[in-house]
């Protein structure tokens, strides 16, 4: 066989490979002017049943609705009423005040650790509210919003964060790993991405029973580069689940910024090209783009034309959580200098500029919610908080686990009490 003429060795380049670097780092200025902005009404709304190969630019481009001087115009204006325009505005405004609250909560060393969302609560809150009551939600810990969106009882949410007696998942799960079946909101899972596969099978569930509900699965952009992330995207083209994967492109992911997940070759939507399934990239802190997205997708979910993948463009306006300091990291300004604003200020201008709203009412609102989220706060930490012995009872960490309590961890409990006889005295019995 004849050799195939190959370059010789010598003339070419080492081999070498890309460290993704961010551009801004603490101490430096960012300047976000090459971020592209496109106009308001520069995205075409396609029908919800539009075949994905004919709508890909829709991955490269941004889905907008409110311009930067609070007027909503475009294809892909919802027309929401004023009166649901200021539901949405109290909901993300309560998602704010609850987690500055918690976060201090975090700080007095009353909970062992905190995740606040400040600056994607357009992403969850308004999303929520596009989908209907029935339909399934499989979050990641960042979507406070659609339990709040859900009227999700705050005490209740407070109580699992101080892993007190009032918490029904009984200490169990990490603070802010919320369980709310009730309300439609599947258990949040420390394991990135695992809930994105976990919504595709409830989905196919759904489909296969010939319900109408259809599923919601969320997750962050660096999550994004998990396995299960892939699979989920493989089994919802193959069968066409009916569900709507959210991308949440905060540009963080703890420390390592969305160029790890692979943001500096192509945008997140794009990663639903090569499956065949619809993306939209949208401006995630416009509220009214991101309930049309949602709504559209919800609609060619429901009506078997297929799952849809959201990209939710926004900025991670704080910390990872508690245990983190972007200081470290990025530069300081990053968020005030982000070109998309805060999603909060852009739908009370949206307001005002109605005619709708006001600077009195909107004091008004934050001061009831702060209220609101103050008397909660009490009414919890009645029940205990971390380190102050209110906790559950220590022998019920052996149960519901197994039907029938297996010898090895009967025994593992009865050494427990023993250990909590010697230390209390013979008397001493589990509260
Ligand atoms: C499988 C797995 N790998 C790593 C971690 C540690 N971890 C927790 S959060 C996180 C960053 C995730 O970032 P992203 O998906 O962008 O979501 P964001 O926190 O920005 O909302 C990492 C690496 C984990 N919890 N699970």
């Amino acid at each position: 066989m004849p050799e195939t003429p190959r370059r010789p060795a010598g003339n070419l380049p080492p081999l070498s490979l890309h460290i993704p670097e961010p551009c801004y780092r603490p101490g430096d200025t960012p300047d976000f002017s090459d971020v592209p902005v496109p106009a308001v009404d520069a995205t075409p709304r396609p029908g919800e049943a539009t075949k994905p190969d004919a709508m890909r630019d829709l991955c490269y481009g941004l889905v907008r609705v409110l311009d930067f001087d609070g007027q909503a115009k475009g294809p892909w204006d919802p027309k929401l009423a004023p009166e649901r325009l200021r539901t949405m505005l109290r909901y993300m405004m309560t998602v704010r005040a609850f987690d500055d609250r918690m976060f201090r909560a975090q700080r007095q060393g009353k909970t062992s650790f905190y995740m606040k969302s400040t600056g994607e609560e357009a992403t969850s809150v308004a999303s929520t509210m596009a989908i209907d009551r029935a339909d399934m939600v499989f979050p990641s810990y960042r979507q406070q919003g659609i339990l709040i969106a859900r009227d999700y009882p705050l005490v209740q949410m407070m109580n699992q964060i101080y892993s007190n007696r009032g918490d029904h998942l009984l200490g169990r799960q990490l603070p802010i790993m919320y369980s709310a079946p009730d309300y439609g909101f599947f258990s949040v899972s420390g394991n990135l991405a695992t809930q994105y596969p976990q919504a595709v099978g409830w989905a196919m569930a759904s489909a296969s029973k010939g319900d109408s509900r259809i599923a919601t699965t969320w997750c962050g952009e660096g999550s994004s580069a998990e396995g299960d992330f892939h699979s989920a995207l493989t089994f919802a083209t193959v069968y066409n689940a009916p569900v709507i994967f959210n991308v949440v492109n905060n540009q963080w992911a703890i420390s390592s910024f969305s160029g790890f997940a692979g943001g500096e070759r192509t945008t997140f939507a794009a990663r639903a090209v090569g499956y065949g399934i619809a993306g939209l990239r949208v401006d995630g802190n416009d509220p009214l783009a991101v309930y049309a997205a949602t709504q559209w997708a919800a609609d060619r979910a429901r009506t078997n034309n297929g799952p849809t993948l959201i990209e939710h463009f926004t900025y991670r306006a704080e910390g990872h959580s508690t245990s983190d300091d972007p200081n470290a990291y990025r530069a300081a300004q990053e968020a005030s200098a982000w070109p998309f604003g805060d999603p909060i200020m852009r739908l009370r201008q949206h307001l005002e500029t109605l005619g709708e709203w006001d600077g009195e009412r909107h004091e008004a609102l934050k001061q009831e919610l702060d209220d609101l989220i103050k008397t909660s706060q009490k009414q919890s930490e009645k029940l205990g908080i971390l380190g102050h012995g209110m906790h559950q009872p220590f022998e019920t960490m052996f149960e519901d686990v197994f039907e029938h309590m297996p010898w090895h961890l009967q025994e593992q409990c009865e050494q427990m009490l023993a250990e909590q006889r010697a230390k209390f005295g013979p008397d001493w019995k589990p509260e």
